[in-house]
């Protein structure tokens, strides 16, 4: 069996192929947790290991049941699956631009701008989660790194919560927005997905070809790759953090600019 170094964190180099461990290495062990909708009772627990076996646990063990409200059960099954894990063939997206420090990216948006660059951001529709895009944007920050207010170069007018499309475009347009950042953390029936085409066609709409803002948009659950489905320039996931998002922006306003 080939391995490969994992040079970041191990000492140890990692066999090519994996399986669970639970108990003993590679042994399958895996735990999942799901609600069905059943009252809680026998035939409820025994409903989530018929399902435990259809997802290929086997044995399964049910080792928590707990009833949620009057209609439905809560599950934890702990159980073996057979699959093995090819790490060859795990594909990974790269950051595609280096990490700057604020000081290098307040200089190059000054020498390349000569004025500040302006992000306008929101959260939009119906949802309410602003603790995402205020920890990239407000002076605070996050995991510790300040957010884009601290930058000298950088102008952040934050619409907050609940904002109307219409509205966040003509705000866009009001400042002379360079990038327009949207948070989308409720998922439930899509709406990340509806909300983020809906919010991009209006702006391609709204502004003439090739002076569309560029427009990011981040939440925890949004897909790796689907930026250009989306009508979006980027998608940012769990765990970014502003320095990132920073020395994006100059990597697709001043940098590119600079090229062409
Ligand atoms: C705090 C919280 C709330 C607070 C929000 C307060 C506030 N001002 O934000 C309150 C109590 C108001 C709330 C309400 C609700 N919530 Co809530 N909430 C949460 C909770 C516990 C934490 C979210 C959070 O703050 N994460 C921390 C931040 C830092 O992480 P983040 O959002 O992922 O952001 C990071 C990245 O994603 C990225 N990012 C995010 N946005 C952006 C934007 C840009 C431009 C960029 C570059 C990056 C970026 O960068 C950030 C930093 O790394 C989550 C569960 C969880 N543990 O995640 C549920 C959760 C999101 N809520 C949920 C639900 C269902 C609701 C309610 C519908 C509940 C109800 N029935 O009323 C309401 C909806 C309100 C509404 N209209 O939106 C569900 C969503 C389920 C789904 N599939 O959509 C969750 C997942 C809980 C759950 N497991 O059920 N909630």
């Amino acid at each position: 069996m080939t391995t490969v170094e994992n040079e970041a964190t191990s000492a140890r180099p990692t066999p090519d192929i994996v399986r669970p461990y639970g108990d003993t290495t590679g042994d399958g062990m895996v735990q999942v947790s799901f609600t069905l909708p059943v009252p809680h009772d026998k035939r409820a627990e025994g409903a989530a290991l018929q399902l435990a076996a259809k997802m290929g646990l086997d044995p399964a063990l049910l080792v928590h049941a707990k009833a949620m409200g009057p209609d439905f059960t809560f599950f934890v099954v702990y159980g073996r699956v057979n699959h093995l894990v090819d790490l060859r063939q795990v594909e990974v997206v790269e950051r595609e631009f280096p990490l700057l420090s604020p000081k290098e990216v307040n200089r190059a948006i000054k020498s390349a701008l000569r004025r500040k660059l302006v992000v306008v951001g929101a959260c939009i529709g119906t949802d309410a989660h602003t603790v995402g895009i205020d920890a990239i944007l407000n002076i605070k920050g996050f995991a510790g790194e300040k957010g884009l207010e601290y930058y000298n170069e950088i102008k952040v007018v934050n619409l907050g919560a609940q904002v109307l499309v219409p509205e966040l475009v003509a705000r866009a347009r009001a400042e002379k927005a360079d990038a327009v950042m949207v948070s989308q953390v409720v998922t439930q029936k899509d709406a990340h997905i509806h909300n983020t085409t809906t919010m991009s066609a209006a702006f391609r709409e709204a502004y003439p070809a090739g002076k569309v803002p560029l427009l990011v948009v981040g939440g925890p659950r949004f897909e790796e790759g689907t930026a250009q489905r989306l009508g979006v320039d980027r998608i940012f996931g769990r765990g970014t953090t502003p320095g990132e998002v920073a020395s994006y922006l100059v990597h697709a306003l001043v940098d590119s600019k600079e090229k062409r």
